[in-house]
C-alpha cells in the first residue's frame, strides 16, 4: 500500500512503508546514499545502504527527477534534518529522467518566467507552484458547496457561439462549418436565458475567451469564469451572495491548507463580510481630491486603483458605474439614469469580479441595444427569451485566476494559470 509522504508523521516508528515519487536530491557517501524523494504532498529522506538493496549500483547513478518506488522501514529517530527517514530495502526505478534537466525543481537560481512557462510540466513540480492549484481546487470546492447549499443549479453553456457578449472587438473567430462563429466571452446571455426558463438560480464554472490585445500581468486570453445568475433579485442581493461565497470558500480553503501554504511562504487573511461599498462617483471625487484628474465616465487607471488600495486594502465593492462603462444588459439606476445597478469587486487594486442587476423588460433592452449601437438582429436567440415572461434577475462573473492571484499575493495572473494563453503564448 502506498503511503503519501505527508502521512508518514502519523505512522509508528519502525513501520514498513512504500512511497512513490521523484528523486529531488542526491547525496553520496561511498556506501551510503541519501535521496530526498518528493511526491505531491511533501518530501522525505530515503537512506540507501549498499548492502540493503539489490540494485545499489544503478540507484547510485540515478539522475535527479527520476521516478522511483521505495519500500523500507520508517525511522523516526533519524539524525537527518527532519528527524525522519526511510531506510530502504527495495527501490524500483520506474522511469529515468534525462540529464541535464531543462530547469531545476529546487535550484535556488531563478530562471526567467518564459523558461518556466516553456517547461511548465517541471515548473509545476515545485511545491510552491503546486500548492497554488491545490488552493484553487479547494476554493472551487467551497464555492460549489456554497452554491449548492443555496439552491443553485450548476449548468454548462456553449462556448462556441454566434454573438458577442461583452463587446464586439475582443472576439476569437472560429470557422463553424460554413458559418462564422466565436469563442464565448462569458456565459452572460445563456445564464440570463435560463432565468426565463425558470431555473431561478444557476452557476457555472467554465472557460471564457477574450481576444484582448493587452499583455499585462492581469490579462489572459483564456480564463476560468465563475458565474451566477439569480431570479427575483437585484444587485444588492447578488453582492451579498458574492461576499458570503468568497468568505466561506476562502476561509474553508485556508482552514484545510493554511499550514501548508504558510510553510511555502503564502499567508491568507481571514475574509470577513460585509465588504465596504463605495459608489463610483464617490471614488472619482476621492481621487480628484488627491491630485488625480478624472471626469465622470472615465475608467480608473492602474495607478488610480493602486492609490485607492492604500485606503481599502482588502475586498471592497465599487458600485453604481456610469452607463457608458457597462454592457448593454445592465439595469440603469431608478433614481439616476446615468448610472447603473452594477458593481465591481476589488481585491486591493485589482478587479476580481463584476456584476449587476440586468434589464428584464423587452422594450428597455431594445432601447439599450440602440443606445449602444448594437444590431439586435444578431441577438435574436437572446432577446426572444425576454418576450414571454422574463423575471427580474441579477448576477456576477468572478475570474478564478485573478482571485487566486490576489489572495496569494502573486505578481502575475499567469502564476495562477496552469497553461496560460496570452498574446504571445499558445503553447504548451
Ligand atoms: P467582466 O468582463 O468584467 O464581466 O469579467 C468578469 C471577471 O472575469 C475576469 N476577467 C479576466 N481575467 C483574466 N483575464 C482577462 N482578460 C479577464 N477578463 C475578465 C475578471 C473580471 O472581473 N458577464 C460579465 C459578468 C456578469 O455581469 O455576470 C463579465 O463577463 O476577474
Amino acid at each position: 500500500m502506498r503511503t503519501y509522504i505527508n502521512n508518514i508523521n502519523n505512522l509508528e516508528d519502525g513501520s514498513i512503508i512504500e512511497i512513490d515519487g521523484w528523486v529531488q536530491e542526491i547525496r553520496k557517501i561511498k556506501k551510503l546514499l541519501f535521496l530526498i524523494v518528493r511526491d505531491n504532498t511533501g518530501s522525505v529522506q530515503v537512506t540507501v545502504k549498499d548492502n540493503m538493496v539489490k540494485n545499489y549500483d544503478s540507484i547510485y547513478n540515478i539522475s535527479r527527477e527520476s521516478v522511483i518506488k521505495v519500500s523500507g522501514k520508517l525511522n523516526k529517530k533519524s539524525i537527518s534534518k527532519s528527524g525522519v527517514e526511510i531506510l530502504a530495502n527495495e527501490i524500483i526505478i520506474l522511469n529515468t529522467a534525462e540529464t541535464p534537466l531543462p530547469m531545476g525543481v529546487i535550484d535556488l537560481v531563478d530562471v526567467d518566467f518564459d523558461t518556466r512557462l516553456n517547461n511548465r510540466f517541471i515548473d509545476l513540480r515545485k511545491p510552491e507552484n503546486l500548492i497554488i492549484f491545490k488552493f484553487e481546487s479547494e476554493l472551487l470546492f467551497g464555492i460549489r458547496e456554497y452554491m449548492n447549499k443555496n439552491n443553485f443549479i450548476e449548468v454548462h453553456t456553449p462556448k462556441i457561439v454566434a454573438a458577442a457578449t461583452e463587446g464586439g472587438a475582443d472576439l476569437f473567430p472560429v470557422q463553424y462549418f460554413e458559418k462564422r462563429a466565436y469563442l464565448n466571452q462569458s456565459p452572460q446571455l445563456y445564464k440570463e436565458i435560463l432565468m426565463s426558463s425558470g431555473f431561478d438560480r444557476v452557476f457555472e464554472v467554465g472557460p471564457a475567451f477574450r481576444a484582448e490585445k493587452e499583455n499585462t500581468v492581469r490579462h489572459l486570453n483564456e480564463f476560468t469564469s465563475i458565474d451566477i445568475e439569480m431570479s427575483f433579485s437585484d444587485d444588492e442581493t447578488v453582492m451579498r451572495m458574492l461576499e458570503n461565497a468568497i468568505a466561506y470558500s476562502v476561509n474553508r480553503a485556508d482552514s484545510i491548507l493554511g499550514k501548508e501554504l504558510k510553510g511555502l511562504g503564502y499567508s491568507i487573511e481571514e475574509v470577513r463580510p460585509p465588504f465596504p461599498r463605495i459608489e463610483y462617483s464617490e471614488l472619482i471625487n476621492y481621487l480628484n481630491d488627491n491630485g488625480f484628474k478624472l471626469n465622470f465616465g472615465d475608467d480608473f487607471s492602474p495607478e488610480a486603483m493602486k492609490f485607492v488600495s492604500k485606503k481599502y486594502n482588502g475586498f471592497y465593492f465599487i458600485t453604481k458605474w456610469p452607463k457608458d462603462l457597462r454592457p448593454f444588459y445592465t439595469m440603469p439606476d431608478d433614481t439616476n439614469r446615468n448610472v447603473t445597478r452594477s458593481f465591481d469587486l476589488q481585491l486591493r487594486d485589482i478587479e476580481v469580479c463584476s456584476g449587476a442587476q440586468r434589464i428584464h423588460d423587452y422594450n428597455m433592452l431594445e432601447n439599450s441595444f440602440n443606445e449602444k449601437g448594437l444590431n439586435k438582429n444578431n441577438f435574436e436567440f437572446y432577446i426572444k427569451a425576454f418576450k414571454y415572461g422574463m423575471p427580474p434577475h441579477a448576477g456576477w462573473g468572478l475570474g478564478l485566476e485573478r482571485l487566486v492571484m490576489n489572495l496569494l499575493n502573486l505578481s502575475n495572473v499567469r502564476e495562477s494559470t496552469l497553461f496560460p494563453r496570452d498574446r504571445s503564448r499558445l503553447s504548451p
